[in-house]
């Protein structure tokens, strides 16, 4: 197995930006905040193989069966080996939108939770909201069940067609929505977006206030 990493060695936003390795833009994107001390704490903007995260939660890009697939859905389930598709083929599948929790079985992280986001193409107009629901339950089942860590990949970014710029938008947004909550960001510790390809980091880091 490729070597792991643990959440000490995930850098915060606040800490790239002390190392200068990024640099507050004036260019904010399509953002529509500003930037936020606290939660610049709170987040890591990081490109991995997600299948090596020692956290307590990672989310997969899934599809409505949840019984596996290709890109990061096939990354997962080989390395978790076959306890959790057995552990799937009891969840009855999950709603585009949505989202569904089961244990890490052999990967470094205690759970894996599962998102299935929409088919760009297919939804249309509904995109947006398919995809916020998507991290927006799946920050609830990591509080649910004890989960202070969590790494989302880049839902719907692969084959399921969603711009990179886009994408990051409604996934930035949707998680600084919920962390503003009353008593959600004491409930978790750090939100990591796990990105594979450099256009989805870079979309990432130009979206963020
Ligand atoms: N770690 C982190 N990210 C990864 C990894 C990895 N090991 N491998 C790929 N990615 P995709 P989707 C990134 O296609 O678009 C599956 O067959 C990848 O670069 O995996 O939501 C499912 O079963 C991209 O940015 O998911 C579904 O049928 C992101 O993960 C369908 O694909 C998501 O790409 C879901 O399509």
């Amino acid at each position: 197995m490729a070597d792991t990493l643990s959440l000490d060695e995930i850098p915060t936003l606040t800490l790239l930006y002390k190392l200068k390795k990024i640099v507050p833009s004036d260019d904010k994107g399509q953002s529509t905040y500003n930037a936020s001390a606290t939660l610049n704490d709170k987040i890591s903007v990081i490109r991995q193989d997600i299948t090596t995260l020692a956290i307590d939660a990672i989310v997969n890009a899934a599809n409505t069966s949840l019984l596996g697939g290709g890109g990061v859905d096939g990354a997962i389930h080989r390395a978790a080996g076959p306890g959790l598709l057995e552990e799937c083929e009891t969840l009855d599948g999950c709603q585009t939108g949505s989202a569904k929790i089961t244990d890490g079985y052999e990967l470094p992280s205690k759970k894996v939770i599962h998102a299935v986001g929409p088919i760009y193409w297919k939804e249309g107009s509904r995109s947006a909201e398919l995809l916020s629901g998507c991290y927006r339950t799946s920050l609830e089942l990591a509080v649910e069940n004890g989960c202070k860590s969590i790494a989302f990949s880049a839902l719907s970014t692969g084959v399921y067609g969603y711009p990179s710029g886009e994408a990051s938008t409604v996934a930035l947004e949707t998680v600084r929505k919920f962390l503003e909550e009353e008593g959600k960001a004491d409930k978790l510790d750090r939100v990591i977006f796990c990105n594979f390809l450099q256009k989805d980091e870079d979309a990432y880091f130009k979206n963020i206030p």
